[in-house]
């Protein structure tokens, strides 16, 4: 994997090697941890157009926080810019620079890690949440990002809208620690598996967790119960890349989400939701979801033809008792 050595960007080093000695993926975990907040006196400050999400279409991860910046409405809060399509050396390139200029060939974000710390060692991910007014980097794990943007603006946007709700937090958080190893990353540990061991065995787990999930969901309306949740929306990212892009690409083809009632319908509720500014799927992009994971996948970059989705279609969720979200007081 190509990352940051010493402020030097480097194609491949078996150092930074993320496949282990049986085969299994295993992801590094993000180093970016600090929080904008409302308070005064804090570090990052939440002010309108001070911060900026670099994100990627393709990324499960990066798209967890482009769905909250509609459904929490802060499209005029926090700025965005988004990633050339397609794979490169540089690792993950954008249009402009930090300063809003046009770069020829392109702004490689390791750039942007560099430019907080010359002589950083580490990986370039996106989501990263970068501050304009110091040039620092924020936060680059989108479960802290998408917990800031639950709550940090409020006060600007005046949105009331909670995703997190204390009292469902103990629900919220099974479900997202069931979820994140045997589903968000199991397709990714059974499409990097260098092992016929370790694929079946990330493959065993991702169904299992699709199992689960499939019988709580033909009894409730979301996870959490009738409340729809951030455990809905981290499900969701990774669900809505299943059918084109891990069933084939990531060789997660046991079934596919169509093939579930219970979640396709889900699947169908959650992509129709409505964010406060835009609909949550002008946030998903398949066309550069389905090349971005097959480029990954393939070595001669052939994209696969199917399967053709329509997930603007009716869903039959309505039949199960849910609230909706819950408000703050
Ligand atoms: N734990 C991180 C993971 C982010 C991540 O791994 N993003 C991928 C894109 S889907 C990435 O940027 N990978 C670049 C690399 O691994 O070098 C999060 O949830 O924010």
């Amino acid at each position: 994997m190509a990352q940051l050595y010493n402020g030097e960007w480097r194609d491949s080093a078996p150092a930074a090697e993320e496949v282990g000695e049986d085969g299994q993926f295993r992801r590094t975990e993000s180093r970016f941890r600090d929080w904008i907040s409302p308070e005064p006196g804090a570090d990052y400050p939440a002010e309108a157009g001070r911060y900026r999400l670099w994100v990627a279409a393709v990324c499960p991860w990066a798209s967890r926080t482009t769905a909250y910046r509609v459904l929490k409405g802060l499209e005029d809060v926090v700025a965005i810019s988004w990633a050339l399509p397609g794979i490169r050396s540089e690792g993950w390139v954008f249009s402009h620079d930090q300063f809003g200029n046009r770069v020829e060939g392109g702004f490689p974000l390791h750039r942007l890690y560099t430019a907080h710390d010359p002589h950083l060692t580490g990986k370039v991910t996106v989501p990263t949440l970068w501050d304009e007014q110091t040039g620092r980097i924020v936060n680059n794990e989108s479960a802290d990002i998408i917990r800031m943007l639950n709550s940090a603006f409020d006060a600007i946007t005046g949105d009331r809208q909670d995703f997190c709700p204390e009292s469902l937090r103990p629900r919220i958080d099974r479900w997202n620690e069931a979820i994140y190893p045997a589903l968000n990353n199991g397709v990714y540990r059974a499409g990097f598996a260098k092992t016929q061991a370790a694929y079946d065995q990330a493959v065993a787990g991702v169904f299992a967790m699709l199992d689960q999930m499939e019988t709580h969901l033909a009894a409730h309306r979301y996870l959490a119960g009738e409340w729809l949740t951030e455990a809905d929306w981290r499900a969701f990212t990774t669900l809505v890349r299943f059918d084109v892009g891990y069933h084939g690409a990531f060789k997660c083809n046991r079934r596919a989400i169509e093939d579930y009632p219970a979640l396709r319908n889900y699947l169908r509720e959650l992509y129709q939701w409505e964010g406060v500014t835009s609909p949550v799927a002008d946030t998903v992009l398949f066309d550069q979801i389905r090349r971005g994971y097959y480029e990954l996948a393939d070595k001669h970059g052939i994209v696969a033809v199917g399967p053709e989705l329509d997930l603007a279609t009716p869903h039959d969720r309505e039949r199960l008792p849910g609230k909706g979200v819950w408000l703050k007081a």
